[in-house]
């Protein structure tokens, strides 16, 4: 045989047929959840990114298979939003059918991949199969109070014309198509993932992820402790909150601010600042918030002609709007002083407002921490002390105290898109907003409708949809007509993946209660805040509706590199520097790019893909074959019995293979692990070379290394197996484990210095007495030579390694 595609596809029907990869729900065996990030088909084609996902972890998932796991590993597609949608603008052909169509040709890609996909397993999230359950999982968390509608300014992309989350907002820009966001007011659902703020931070330390994805969690999350403290409005019944990280400066206040979208601000605005102040709004909603929250930016804003009073010194202080205020954190109002931050204080400069230092240390502005002055009573406490004295004494007047804030806001799911799962609510005029009942899922999403962007939700046009009755009083009523993120389809699949077929509800319990969490969960870095935290909050919601008994979904995760180009840039159809895998596999077949995505790459750095590297990985492939080949030969044959040097040492690197692979597997580092199957072939080719052979322990160790090979090369080591006459299939057999006994040497090589510098290598036994070792290395002729007629002083033996003569 020669290795390649017909290999590829005889293996792939014959396990397909055997049903190799089913996970049996009632085996002994530990269960292994082994989770890749299901793919959107946006594309119509599987590209070099996503093999590299999959491909590895598949290898990952065989080699836990031939460990005795018990393992579940499933696939599906997240068919719905933007990605879709967008293929199917540019195609002009309805999402639907370039969705399905998209995901039949990918399906097949990854059949050719060969990867033990649970295929009975698969979900869609555009089927309504599917997307009746992410719909009942939104009214579940409707029904607990996680899911709510308010007005709000969102995030506007004004060329997808389309509501953006803050995640896909990237540095004031639209994720997808990048054009400049910009703001918008609108009636918006929302899911209450602030209830779970705390917790999903607590839960981060503890989560076996990356060290970045975690910080980056964190950080997202942002919980900042501080205090509230209450400013009374000049002349007025109105007060505000500030939240501040820095009570202990309460008594430099020199002016307050408010973000201009406050509606304080119309409240406390003078008639004769009207019009600056207007026409101030009508500049920030121009901006982004991240443009407002640079530091570099000049700082603007103008004064509203009133005034607050300082809760503790009952000071009075101007009352300004300015950008770098942001309505969405905290209170939207902050106390301002300048002497100790460096906002208030390029703010005071330029406004020419008071600064009045109340905390000693450095040239101003001094943002760090020290004893007081300026602040009466106060004075001479330290920061710390200060800060407990003035939120006692705020709470004692009922003007503040402690405060937490999280930088975490309310998931934003409604969408004025069409490919996504409607919204399954219901407006009545006189009964409000009423669910669909549970037993009218799934809301269809109706095919005519006509779905390019206009700014209106694409379902609002089509009046079969709107119009209905309300479930309440019977009455006219209509649909919503936003349909919900697509990250709300991808907050639980991975629980449907276990009861896929269940037409009665979501998941049995127990069924997924017996399989969750994931064990391993392999997927890209850009799903560091959105996917990966909407996934815990929506498990953390269901655990306390009782419908998992997981807190976190995901036990362990790791990020998969990026395979850039060959230029060493990022993969871009406008670049022309993409990779199809499709003509590679025909040419080399499905294991030898598998092999060659292992071993050319660090996997969680990627790199550049270079074709000299898949031709040099087939060559290696092609030189198994003929090792294996020959062994096979030789094994045929009567050769020796006894165990001698040469078996030794093939056996040496035999174990060390299988215990290096399975340290270096253990911890996903695939690169490695082939670079100790390669020293295990030469060392097999050598043994091969030797003038007398053992063919008893030459069938032994081909054993061995066929089941090492078998994840990495899944096709080509099942065809090799069955050369070998083993039964099918090589995944039913155990992963080989070491002998401790066989990585002793019997002799170490040990190196000589004289005055430190290497003068010899000897060889001797090992646990040889140190004298002897001794003796052995001064009898040595260049070692001697290397003496002369110089005196020993020193002899310094360290066993195993080295002897180290000092001479004068
Ligand atoms: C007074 C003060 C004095 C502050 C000082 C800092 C230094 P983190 O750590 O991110 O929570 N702040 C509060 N709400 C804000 C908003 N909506 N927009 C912009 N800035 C806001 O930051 C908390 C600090 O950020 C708060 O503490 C407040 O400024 C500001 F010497 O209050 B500080
Ligand atoms: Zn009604």
């Amino acid at each position: 045989m020669a290795y390649g595609t017909s290999i590829d596809k005889k293996w792939q029907d014959k396990w397909e047929a055997a049903k190799l990869y089913d996970f049996k729900e009632d085996s002994e065996k530990e269960k292994l959840y082994v989770l890749e990030m299901f793919s959107y088909p946006s594309g119509a084609q599987l590209h070099a990114g996503h093999w590299f996902n999959y491909g590895p972890v598949d290898s990952w998932a065989r080699f836990k298979k031939m460990q005795g796991y018990n393992v579940f590993q499933p696939m599906g597609f997240d068919a719905f939003g933007l990605p879709a949608e967008n293929y199917a603008i540019k195609t002009g052909i309805h999402p639907m059918d370039s969705t399905l169509k998209n995901i039949e040709t990918m399906e097949k890609q990854l059949r050719a991949m060969g990867a033990m996909f649970n295929w009975d397993h698969e979900v869609v999230t555009c089927k309504p199969d599917y997307y009746k359950w992410t719909q009942w999982l939104f009214l579940k968390l409707y029904e607990k109070n996680l899911a709510y509608r308010k007005n709000a300014p969102v995030n506007w992309c004004p060329s997808c014309n389309t509501v953006l989350a803050n995640e896909q907002v990237i540095d004031g820009h639209c994720e997808r198509c990048d054009s400049e966001v910009t703001k918008k007011n609108l009636t918006q659902w929302f899911l209450k993932i602030t209830d779970y703020a705390d917790e999903l931070l607590d839960g981060i330390d503890g989560l076996d992820w990356p060290e970045k994805t975690k910080a980056m969690q964190k950080h997202w999350i942002g919980k900042s402790k501080g205090a509230e403290a209450t400013f009374k409005v000049k002349d007025s019944d109105l007060s505000f909150d500030v939240f501040t990280t820095r009570v202990d400066t309460l008594n430099g206040v020199t002016y307050v601010v408010l973000a201009p979208e406050s509606p304080l601000v119309d409240q406390v605005t003078t008639e004769e600042n009207k019009s600056a102040v207007e026409a101030y709004k009508v500049e920030t909603s121009k901006q982004s918030e991240i443009e407002r929250q640079s530091i570099t930016r000049e700082k603007t804003g103008v004064f509203t002609g009133s005034y607050a009073i300082n809760p503790i010194t009952h000071a009075e202080v101007p009352i300004w709007v300015a950008d770098y205020v942001l309505a969405t954190y905290g209170t939207g109002a902050v106390m301002a002083v300048p002497a100790h931050d460096d906002r208030d204080f390029a703010f005071a400069t330029k406004y020419n407002l008071p600064i009045i230092r109340v905390v000693e240390g450095d040239e101003l502005p001094y943002t760090g921490y020290g004893n007081l002055v300026n602040s009466g009573e106060f004075n001479g406490k330290a920061s710390d002390a200060a800060k407990e004295a003035i939120v006692k004494k705020l709470a004692e007047n009922n003007l503040g105290g402690w405060k937490v804030n999280f930088r975490l806001r309310d998931w934003l799911v409604s969408r004025q898109r069409y490919w996504g799962a409607p919204i399954p609510m219901i407006h009545c005029d006189s009964c409000g907003i009423v669910p669909v009942p549970e037993k009218d899922l799934p809301v269809e999403l109706p095919y005519d409708v006509e779905f390019a962007p206009d700014g209106k939700s694409p379902l609002a046009k089509s009046e079969s949809f709107v119009n209905t009755t309300c479930p309440k009083c019977g009455g006219p009523a209509h649909r919503d007509v936003d349909t919900l993120d697509t990250f709300v389809c991808s907050s639980w699949y991975f629980l449907r993946y276990v009861d896929n077929l269940n037409s009665e509800k979501a998941w049995d319990v127990d069924k997924v209660n017996a399989m969750v969490p994931v064990d391993k969960y392999v997927g890209g870095p850009e799903h560091a805040t959105m996917h990966l935290l909407y996934a815990r909050f929506v498990t953390k919601a269901l655990r306390d509706m009782g419908l998992v008994n997981i807190d976190e979904p995901f036990k362990s995760l790791t990020h998969q590199g990026l395979i850039l180009g060959p230029d060493g840039l990022k993969m871009s159809k406008s670049k022309g520097n993409t990779i199809s895998p499709d003509t590679y596999i025909s040419e080399f077949g499905a294991d030898v790019f598998r092999m060659y995505l292992m071993f050319g790459f660090d996997y969680t750095e990627g790199g550049p893909w270079s074709d000299d590297a898949i031709k040099s990985m087939a060559r290696f492939v092609d030189r198994v074959e003929r090792v294996i080949t020959s062994a096979v030969e030789e094994m045929k044959k009567s050769g020796k019995t006894s165990i001698d040097k040469a078996e030794k040492d093939l056996n040496f690197v035999r174990h060390n293979t299988i215990k290096s692979v399975l340290f270096d597997m253990d911890k996903m580092q695939f690169n490695t692990s082939i670079a100790r199957i390669m020293e295990f072939t030469n060392a097999l080719s050598k043994y091969l070379n030797e003038e007398e052979k053992n063919s008893a322990f030459i069938k032994e160790v081909v054993i061995d290394y066929l089941r090492i090979l078998a994840p990495f090369a899944p096709h080509f080591a099942e065809e090799m197996w069955e050369t070998i006459g083993g039964n099918f299939s090589i995944f039913n057999e155990s992963f080989p484990t070491f002998d401790e006994k066989a990585l002793v040497k019997d002799e170490v090589e040990i190196a000589i210095q004289v005055n430190g510098k290497i003068k010899a290598k000897i060889m001797v036994a090992t646990g040889l007495e140190e004298d002897v070792i001794k003796e052995t290395a001064l009898a040595d002729a260049d070692v001697k030579a290397a003496i002369g007629d110089k005196t020993v002083a020193k002899v310094i033996v360290i066993k195993g390694r080295l002897v180290n003569i000092v001479v004068k």
